[in-house]
C-alpha cells in the first residue's frame, strides 16, 4: 500500500484514441489525447503499478477512402504511409505505447465480426431500410461528410451544411433533406458536382442503443469524478434519449458485414474502431506469450481501464462503446474517460485541411521533444480550450525550463564539480532551512504524485516547477559561495541538500520530460529509473562520484522562432 492506494489500482490498461491513418499528427492531437496518457502510464510504473499502453491506427472508414480519392491513390497506400509516419512521430516524442496496432488487419476483422455477430444473435441489431443520398456520377451512396448543401432550417439557410451537421447552426442534419446538395467527391475530382444526387433506398443494420438507456445513465451517474465536459456531453446524449444507431455503411473499404445479403456493406468505422482497443490488447499479450492475459483487463473490473481522448470523441467512449460492451455481455466497462478540450494555434483553430498546424515531424526538425512536452502540459487544455503561441513557447522554455529547472540543476552540479571534486558532499544537515528542504522533497513527492494519480497533469507540472523554484531559493539564501570560505561544513550540508533535490527532480520530471530525466540520471551517474522508483529514497550516497554535467535546457533565441511567427 502507498500514498496513492486510495486513488490508484495496482494494474492498468490505458488506451489513447486511435488516430485516423490519413494524415500527420499535429500539436493539437498530442496535447489532446496522447501526451496525457503517456504521462499517466510513466507515473503509474514509477509508482510501482503494472501499466499497459494501447493505441494504433484507425484505418477503416470514410476518412481513409476520402483521402485516397483526394490523392488519387488506393486506401492501402494512405494507411501504410500515415501509419508509419504517425508511429515514428509518437516514438520521437517519447509517447511510448506498449503496442501501436492497425485496425485494417485480418485479426481485427475477425474480432470485430465476432462482436457484431454476438450483438446480432442477442437481438441488439436490427435491419432497416432507409433513404440515403446516392451520387450517380460516383456510383455510390455518400457518407454524411461527403455531402454539402444549404441548411433547411428556416432560421438558418446557410450553405456549407454537411450531411450530418450544420456547422453554422449546430443542428443535426438529415442528408436527404439538404437543399441543393452537392457531392464532395465530384467537387474534389473537379467533376460537375451537382445534378447527380438522388435519394435511394438502402438497407443498413442498426444497434439498438436505446435498450441500454437506463444502465448507461447509471454508469455515467456512477462517475461524478469525471471531468465536466465528459459528463456534459454524456448527459447531453442521454437526455435527448438514446436512439438506434446505424452501424453499417455502403463503402468499399472496412470490415465486411458478416451477414448474408450484406454484400458491399462494411461496419461503420466507429463501430469497429473502439473494438480496436480490444484487438490490440489481445495482439499485445499474444506477442508476450500470454494470450489469455487480455481478459484480466477487459473482463475483470479489479484492474484499471482508462480511455484518453479528445473531446470530439466523448460520446463514443463514454456512452456508445460502453453500450456496445453491455450488449455483448463478456466485457467490463471503463473506469474513466479522460478528455481534453481543444488546442488552438496563435488564436485560430488548428486546421488540417488548411494546413494550419504545428506538425510534429516539422517541429522536431528544430526543437527538442521535451520542450514541446513541457509547453503542451503547461498550457494543457484540460478544462478549457487553450492556445499555442510561439512567443509563449520561447518565453516558457527560457524563463521556466532554462532559468528555473535547468538553472537549479546546473548551479548545484557545477558547484559540487568545482568545490567537492564532483562527489556528493559528506555532511550532517542541522539547520532548520536544510531540514525544511528535506521535508519539502517528501511533500513534493506526495503532492505531485497525487496530482498525477488524479490525471491533473498541468497542476502536477506546476507543483514540480514550484519545487524547483524552492530549490533555487534555498541555494540563494544559503550562499554556499560564501560559506565555502567561512564554514565548509555548512557549505557541504547546503550542497548535500541540493543534491537530494536534484535527485528527486530526476524522478519527478520523468513523466513530463523523459529524455531530460534520463540525461540527468546519467549526469548523476545513477542507473536509469525503474518501476517503483517514485518511492525510492535517495540513492546518492556521500562520496558518490557524479557524471559529466551538460546544459539540459538551452535557451531558444528569437531567430529560432522567427520563421514560425505569423
Ligand atoms: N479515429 C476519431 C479521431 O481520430 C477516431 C478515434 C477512434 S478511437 C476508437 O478523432
Ligand atoms: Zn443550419
Amino acid at each position: 500500500m502507498d500514498a496513492f492506494s486510495k486513488i490508484l489500482k495496482e494494474r492498468y490498461l490505458v488506451t489513447a484514441a486511435l488516430p485516423y491513418a490519413n494524415g500527420r499528427l499535429h500539436v493539437g492531437h498530442i496535447a489532446g489525447a496522447y501526451l496525457p496518457p503517456d504521462q499517466f502510464v510513466r507515473f503509474l510504473r514509477l509508482a510501482g503499478r503494472e501499466a499497459h499502453f494501447i493505441c494504433g491506427s484507425d484505418e477503416n472508414g470514410a476518412p481513409i477512402t476520402f483521402s485516397a480519392m483526394k490523392e488519387g491513390v488506393g486506401p492501402q497506400d494512405i494507411i501504410d504511409r500515415y501509419h508509419a509516419i504517425n508511429e515514428k512521430a509518437f516514438a520521437d516524442l517519447g509517447i511510448a505505447f506498449s503496442i501501436y496496432g492497425r485496425t485494417h488487419c485480418p485479426r481485427h476483422e475477425e474480432i470485430s465480426r465476432e462482436f457484431f455477430v454476438r450483438l446480432h444473435e442477442q437481438g441488439h441489431i436490427q435491419k432497416k431500410t432507409s433513404s440515403q443520398v446516392f451520387c450517380t456520377e460516383c456510383g455510390m451512396f455518400l457518407p454524411d461528410r461527403y455531402i454539402e448543401g444549404t441548411c433547411y432550417y428556416e432560421d438558418c439557410g446557410r450553405t456549407g451544411a454537411r450531411g450530418d451537421q450544420c456547422e453554422a447552426c449546430g443542428r443535426t442534419i438529415d442528408a436527404t433533406k439538404l437543399i441543393d446538395p452537392e457531392c464532395m467527391i465530384c467537387r474534389m475530382q473537379k467533376r460537375a458536382s451537382r445534378g447527380h444526387i438522388e435519394v435511394r433506398e438502402t438497407e443498413h443494420w442498426y444497434f439498438r442503443l436505446e435498450t441500454f438507456q437506463d444502465d448507461l445513465r447509471k454508469f455515467v451517474d456512477a462517475h461524478p469524478e469525471w471531468r465536466e465536459t465528459v459528463k456534459r456531453f454524456s448527459y447531453g446524449l442521454l437526455d435527448q434519449g438514446l436512439r438506434e444507431r446505424a452501424i453499417t455503411r455502403d463503402l468499399p473499404w472496412g470490415v465486411p458485414v458478416p451477414l448474408d445479403g450484406a454484400e458491399g456493406k462494411v461496419l461503420y468505422v466507429w463501430f469497429d474502431a473502439p473494438i480496436g482497443y480490444i484487438t490490440f490488447t489481445r495482439q499485445y499479450f499474444e506477442s508476450l506469450g500470454e494470450p489469455e492475459k487480455w481478459k484480466e483487463f477487459w473482463q475483470n473490473s479489479g484492474t484499471g481501464l482508462v480511455h484518453f481522448i479528445g473531446k470530439d470523441n466523448t460520446v463514443f467512449h463514454a456512452v456508445i462503446f460502453p453500450g456496445m460492451l453491455m450488449a455483448h455481455g463478456d466485457y467490463r466497462l471503463p473506469d474513466a474517460v479522460v478528455s481534453n478540450e481543444f488546442l488552438n494555434l496563435e488564436g485560430d483553430k488548428i486546421s488540417t485541411s488548411r494546413d494550419y498546424a504545428v506538425w510534429v515531424d516539422e517541429y522536431l526538425k528544430y526543437f527538442s521533444p521535451d520542450v514541446l512536452r513541457y509547453y503542451l502540459t503547461a498550457i494543457a487544455p484540460e478544462a478549457s480550450d487553450s492556445d499555442f503561441v510561439w512567443k509563449d513557447f520561447q518565453v516558457r522554455n527560457n524563463g521556466e525550463l532554462a532559468d528555473n529547472l535547468g538553472n537549479f540543476i546546473q548551479r548545484t552540479l557545477g558547484f559540487v564539480a568545482k568545490y567537492f571534486d564532483s562527489r556528493v558532499p559528506e555532511a550532517e544537515v542541522t539547520t532548520d532551512t536544510g531540514k525544511a528542504m528535506l521535508e519539502e522533497i517528501k511533500t513534493a513527492r506526495r503532492e505531485i504524485g497525487e496530482l498525477l494519480a488524479g490525471c491533473r497533469f498541468k497542476a502536477a507540472l506546476e507543483r514540480l516547477m514550484r519545487f524547483s523554484r524552492s530549490g533555487n531559493q534555498f541555494f540563494a539564501e544559503e550562499t554556499p559561495w560564501q560559506s565555502r570560505k567561512t564554514d565548509m561544513n555548512a557549505c557541504a550540508a547546503t550542497l548535500l541538500v541540493g543534491m537530494r533535490i536534484v535527485e528527486a527532480l530526476s524522478v519527478f520530471m520523468y513523466p513530463f520530460l523523459p529524455f531530460s530525466a534520463a540525461k540527468l540520471r546519467e549526469m548523476l551517474n545513477l542507473p536509469a529509473l525503474i518501476d517503483g522508483d517514485w518511492h525510492t529514497a535517495a540513492k546518492l550516497a556521500p562520496g558518490h562520484e557524479l557524471g559529466k554535467a551538460e546544459v539540459l535546457f538551452p535557451k531558444i533565441e528569437d531567430e529560432a522562432i522567427a520563421p514560425h511567427l505569423a
